[in-house]
């Protein structure tokens, strides 16, 4: 596959999956999402790979979610090779593939881009990461692991801070809830996660697999409540509701929800 949004590089052991679209704050399109899922195969498969870790090009951000030009231009999150956006695939490949997963957050972790780092086994993050979701404020949202799995990490007060009041939180925050494992200087993220995977390295790989199974296997119920939410989703995004969230994203203005609150309040 011809990679454009996504680099993959194979350092010892360490596979770097890195979402290349700065210019978009790395937020990511369908074609993002396939070559993904093409590149978490491939470490998957590769022998010479033990750990992945998945970053963010540039210093602004790791992932700031679902491209919303995109989706203003066309409604949609553009074309993909099977006609689907497969987001839900990645996160199930993110959990599956038997091999220990790190975020290394460099910046903005929000909306999507939250839930990748939060489904990855580990997180380590620069000085100056930023955690959030914005999903009720750009007429979306992830009902499934971005929620419950989220409470399950840091508590169901604070998930339901964090969905309800699309906050920003800073890596200090993030790392006292227990959201993120070690947070360092930006400069020494990479070196971070070089010493991480070192430590990784030397251990049992099928050791490593049933644990990692087994972990999942206490929260895979969730992936069963995001399928569904994902399908409540899907009709929600066709809704005027969620399309003026997208509009006053792309208008950088505060979206007016009010007419809505009446079908809420049913
Ligand atoms: C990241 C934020 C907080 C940064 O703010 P800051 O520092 O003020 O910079 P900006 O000037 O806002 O941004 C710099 C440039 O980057 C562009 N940009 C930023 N984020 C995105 C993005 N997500 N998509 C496209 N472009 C982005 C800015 O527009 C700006 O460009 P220029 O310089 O040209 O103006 C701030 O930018 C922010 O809040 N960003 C939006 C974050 C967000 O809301 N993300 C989406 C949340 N939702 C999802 O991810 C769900 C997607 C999904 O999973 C899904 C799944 C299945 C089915 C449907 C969906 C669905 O939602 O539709």
């Amino acid at each position: 596959m011809d990679l454009t949004d996504v680099r993959y590089e194979v350092e010892d052991g360490l596979a770097w999956i890195t979402i290349d679209r700065p210019d978009r704050m790395n937020a990511f399109r369908a074609r993002t999402v396939d070559e993904l899922i093409h590149c978490f195969k491939r470490a998957w498969v590769s022998v010479d790979v033990g750990v992945v870790c998945l970053t963010g090009a540039g210093d602004r951000a790791f992932c700031t979610g679902g491209d919303q030009k995109q989706r203003a231009e066309t409604g949609d999150y553009g074309p993909s090779e099977s006609g689907l956006f497969e987001v839900e695939y990645l996160h199930r490949l993110v959990r599956e593939i038997p091999k220990p997963v790190i975020a290394a957050v460099n910046g903005y972790a929000i909306g999507g881009g939250h839930v990748l780092h939060l489904l990855c086994d580990l997180t380590l993050a620069s000085e100056t990461a930023r955690f959030g979701q914005t999903g009720p404020r750009v007429g979306s949202f992830d009902a499934g692991f971005g929620t419950a799995y989220l409470a399950r990490a840091i508590g169901e007060k604070r998930a339901r801070e964090v969905w309800m009041l699309c906050r920003q939180y800073d890596a200090e925050t993030a790392e006292r809830w227990g959201l993120v494992n070690r947070v360092v200087p930006a400069a020494e993220l990479r070196a971070e996660v070089r010493r991480w995977a070192d430590e990784i390295l030397v251990l049992s790989p099928t050791a490593l697999r049933f644990v990692k199974q087994s972990f999942n296997a206490d929260s895979e119920h969730l992936a069963g409540v995001g399928q569904l939410a994902f399908s409540g989703l899907g009709l929600f995004v066709e809704s005027d509701e969620a399309r003026e969230g997208v509009a006053a994203f792309s208008e950088r203005r505060r979206p007016d929800f009010s007419p809505y609150r009446a079908a809420a309040a049913r």
